[in-house]
């Protein structure tokens, strides 16, 4: 289900780098001064920040219809099994270029049914990551009677997985409801039934990311030191260059040499642009990409972030501020604010979704390292409490461990 909607814009010119970035006038001190000189130099061009190639010709301006581009596997109907990128059949009809564009929802999973070999590949690494989760809820149904210690049983093992009180308790009415329902009384039948109200309730995080509204869509995204940000960009970024989109890169994350060079690997991988600026303003540099990308008439602007803690409250004032300051050089933007959030966190993704949602407003978010000792009950948990859509999940380091969420697919995996 791994859908872009991507429409250029209708014929239109792009604007022309803004060479003053905005005053930013709720943190005038410090990490600051980048911007401020720049003011005070205005009208001079503004210090261009290094970029690994340079600018390509103004981009073809013709209106071009609203194209489906997927960048993953779709679960349904398989995809051919060596071409897992190759854009399948549009999931909307052509609209007219000023049409607003919509993103369908994904086609209900049958993974298990006929997948192509990656796709069950893929399947097998979630479901290896979770096999901890699923093998006690496995247990619980390896009893043959369907009573309260059964449904006991499930609450512990459903709490063990990090699903949390209220999904863990709205997880067992829906359960007895269906059961009653179904009058069931075979342990799988049972099993299946749970399946089902896990699917329904992650239902409301499966969710396309659509590019293509805007031009470019400025993504922004954050998260806890370590959850793997830049390597979900990178990833992310070799999907959309595949699919023919154009991104520029935005190493926003200046205070270590490291991030820059490894957004930098992703980039010369990739043959795509980087702006940053070592030890410069994380706004800044933001700033600059979202200009340049208008200018270069980019699809995709991905601005990678420092890790930080919610806790760091200046940490998070800045990166109210960098969302404030790509406001300044698009004022649609940024389009997207996606947290990236290590899946073996635990509970206390929740915590993290909280904190980062009441700060910056999350649009969506990732899941990563879904293939390690990952228990996955937290989603559960987000899609009771804060459900943001999630957008990719993770389950490896490689390319292609990226992967759209699907709340059957995820269903499955957790349940072994
Ligand atoms: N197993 C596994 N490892 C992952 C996954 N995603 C990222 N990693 C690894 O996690 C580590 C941290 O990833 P980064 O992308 O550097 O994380 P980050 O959030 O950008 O880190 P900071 O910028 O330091 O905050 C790296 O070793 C990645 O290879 C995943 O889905 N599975
Ligand atoms: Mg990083």
């Amino acid at each position: 289900m791994f859908s872009f909607f991507k429409k250029k814009p209708p014929a239109a010119t792009p604007e022309p780098a803004s060479t003053t970035p905005p005053q930013e006038d709720a943190a005038p001190t410090g990490a600051l001064g980048w911007l401020k000189s720049q003011l005070g130099l205005a009208p001079a061009p503004a210090e261009t920040p290094e970029t690994t190639t340079p600018p390509p010709a103004a981009p073809a301006v013709a209106p071009t219809p609203v194209v489906a581009v997927p960048v993953a596997a779709p679960p349904l109907p398989p995809p051919p099994a060596a071409a897992p990128l190759v854009p399948p059949p549009p999931l909307a009809p052509p609209a007219p270029a000023a049409a607003p564009v919509v993103a369908a929802p994904a086609p209900a999973a049958q993974a298990e049914e006929g997948g192509t070999a990656e796709r069950s590949g893929w399947m097998q690494r979630l479901r290896g990551g979770l096999r901890k989760t699923g093998g006690s809820i496995a247990a619980v149904f390896s009893d043959a009677r369907i009573d309260d210690a059964l449904y006991d049983e499930l609450e512990d093992a459903l709490l063990m997985a990090d699903t949390g009180i209220k999904a863990t308790q709205h997880l067992l009415d829906d359960l007895r409801r269906r059961v009653k329902e179904r009058r069931s009384t075979e342990p799988t039948a049972v099993k299946a039934l749970l399946a089902d109200a896990i699917a329904d309730l992650l239902k409301p995080l499966e969710k396309p990311l659509v590019i293509g509204q805007h031009t470019p869509t400025v993504i922004m995204v954050a998260g806890v030191n370590g959850a793997g940000k830049t390597t979900s960009i990178g990833k992310l970024t070799k999907h959309l260059a595949d699919a023919k989109a154009t991104v520029l890169l935005a190493a926003a994350d200046t205070f270590r040499a490291a991030a820059r060079e490894q957004l930098g690997v992703w980039a010369d991988r990739n043959l795509v642009e980087i702006i940053g600026q070592q030890g410069g303003d994380p706004a800044a540099v933001s700033f600059d990409a979202v200009t340049a990308g208008k200018a270069r008439g980019k699809d995709v602007v991905l601005v990678d972030t420092a890790g930080r803690l919610p806790t760091q409250l200046h940490l998070m004032q800045e990166l109210q501020k960098i969302k404030r300051v790509v406001q300044k050089a698009d004022n649609s933007a940024p389009h997207e604010v996606l947290l990236v959030i290590d899946g073996n966190t635990g509970q206390n993704a929740l915590a993290q979704v909280r904190a980062f949602d009441d700060a910056l407003g999350l649009t969506g978010l990732i899941v990563t390292k879904l293939d390690g000792t990952a228990k996955g009950g937290v989603l559960a948990a987000i899609a009771q409490e804060r459900p943001i859509p999630v957008y990719f999940i993770g389950v490896g380091e490689k390319l292609e461990d990226l992967e759209t969420f699907n709340a059957r697919e995820f269903a499955q995996a957790l349940l072994g």
